[in-house]
């Protein structure tokens, strides 16, 4: 049995990968933070015993700022794969938080390197690396694929250029087997809160069942290439089981403005939104309404701001969410990755948007 190593296994992508690679026969290591409240949810369903014999599923309390626990989990578990997904991973708090964001993003990806390196594994474990289209930020070529430069815009960006090339450098300087999945957006039921996709489902969810008013966002021009996590992950796995080690764009190729992917999200829910006005003054209305697809999805009970109704204005614009430097456009060319992975996503984003507004709506269902 081969085993695996997650940092972030408690993340998004940490959850999804843990489920697959225990579906493929793998034992799953997982490195998860020490917190006063719990922070498992997302891995809960995965979760053995102690008593158990011959567990599959083991976690670890370790953090990606203390090399010393990072070398002795590497020590005690001795993995095949290393997947560090662990990082500070939100753009905006990045520029609250550049240094914590350095530490962990940056010097963390040194950690397992260096960890891998001391330990004697390198012919023995294999790593990925967690890298990121925000690499291109402010974008020197469209669309991006792996021969395109990099420009990075927020202290996140920069902290995985870090990453990204002490990754490199390691696989050229050792010999490791350490590779680069340079992943576009993907989201899921499972992003978490303060991501745009997951932030729209939600919104949409509690403003369609009368619980709440409106959405407040910000840049509504930007554009992603959005695709499911589900598919992302497989791919990470994909890019550890090749002959030789390799850095790979992921993407699907296909761009979307967040302002369509509102107006996607609403349309799911049969309610159909006009954008009036212009930047800070910009506003979403109501439409028009597809009664029974409407009430097929809500249901009957709502709550104290009832039932929408043509004419509500369910969208405003607020400036606290810009970010003091912006990636306006991401488009990813995936030839690389479908080639030589043979990698081909299965998800559509209208299929992404219904998972995801189906799954806010029977959670805030649930609260009413
Ligand atoms: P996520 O949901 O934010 O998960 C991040 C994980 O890292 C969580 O398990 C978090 O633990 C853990 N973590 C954060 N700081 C840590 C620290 N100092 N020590 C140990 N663990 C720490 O992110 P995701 O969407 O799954 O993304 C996974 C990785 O891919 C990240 O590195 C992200 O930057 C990168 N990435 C994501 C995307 C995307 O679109 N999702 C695209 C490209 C690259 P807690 O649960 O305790 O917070
Ligand atoms: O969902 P976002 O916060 O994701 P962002 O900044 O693209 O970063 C995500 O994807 C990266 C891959 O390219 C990952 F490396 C990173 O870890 C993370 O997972 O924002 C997407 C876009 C941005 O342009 C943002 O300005 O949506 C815009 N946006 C507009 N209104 C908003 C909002 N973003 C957030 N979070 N909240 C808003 O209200």
């Amino acid at each position: 049995m081969k085993v695996a190593l997650i940092t972030g296994i408690t993340g998004q992508d940490g959850a999804y990968l843990a489920e697959l690679l225990l579906s493929k026969g793998y034992v799953v290591h997982g490195v998860k933070r020490r917190s006063s409240l719990i922070n498992t949810d997302r891995v809960d369903h995965l979760y053995e015993d102690v008593s158990v014999e011959n567990r599959r599923f083991i976690m670890h309390y370790g953090d990606m700022t203390d090399s010393l626990n990072i070398t002795a989990i590497i020590q005690k578990v001795q993995p095949d794969e290393i997947y560090n997904l662990a990082a500070m991973s939100h753009v905006k708090v990045s520029f609250e938080e550049p240094e914590y964001t350095a530490n962990a993003d940056g010097i963390g990806t040194l950690r397992v390197l260096e960890a891998v390196r001391l330990l004697g594994l390198t012919e023995k474990t294999k790593i990925y690396q967690a890298s990121t289209s925000e690499l291109y930020g402010l974008v020197q070529e469209v669309p991006q694929s792996e021969k395109t430069p990099f420009y990075p815009r927020s202290p996140y960006a920069v902290a995985k250029l870090y990453a990204y090339w002490i990754t490199v450098n390691y696989r050229e300087a050792y010999n490791l087997f350490a590779c680069n999945g340079i992943l576009f957006n993907h989201e899921s039921p499972l992003r978490g809160e303060t991501f745009v996709t997951r932030k729209i489902t939600r919104g949409i969810a509690q403003v369609a069942l009368g619980m709440d008013k409106q959405l407040f966002m910000g840049n509504i021009d930007a554009k992603r290439d959005w695709g499911h996590a589900k598919d992302y992950v497989e791919a990470m796995w994909l890019i550890l089981q090749q002959n030789n080690a390799e850095d790979y764009v992921i993407a699907t190729g296909e761009t979307t403005s967040v302002r369509d992917f509102i107006a996607m999200a609403f349309l799911e829910i049969g309610v159909t939104i006009k954008f009036n006005g212009t930047d800070i003054n910009e506003v979403a209305i109501v439409e028009s309404i597809d009664e029974s697809k409407y009430l097929e999805y809500i249901g009957s009970e709502f709550g104290e701001h009832g039932r929408l109704e043509l004419g509500d204005q369910v969208l405003s614009i607020d400036e606290r969410y810009f970010r003091p430097t912006e990636v306006e456009l991401l488009i990813g060319d995936p030839t690389k990755s479908k080639t030589k992975l043979n990698w081909q996503p299965k998800y559509d984003l209208k299929g992404l948007i219904e998972e995801m507004v189906k799954s806010d709506v029977q959670l805030f269902r649930s609260k009413l």
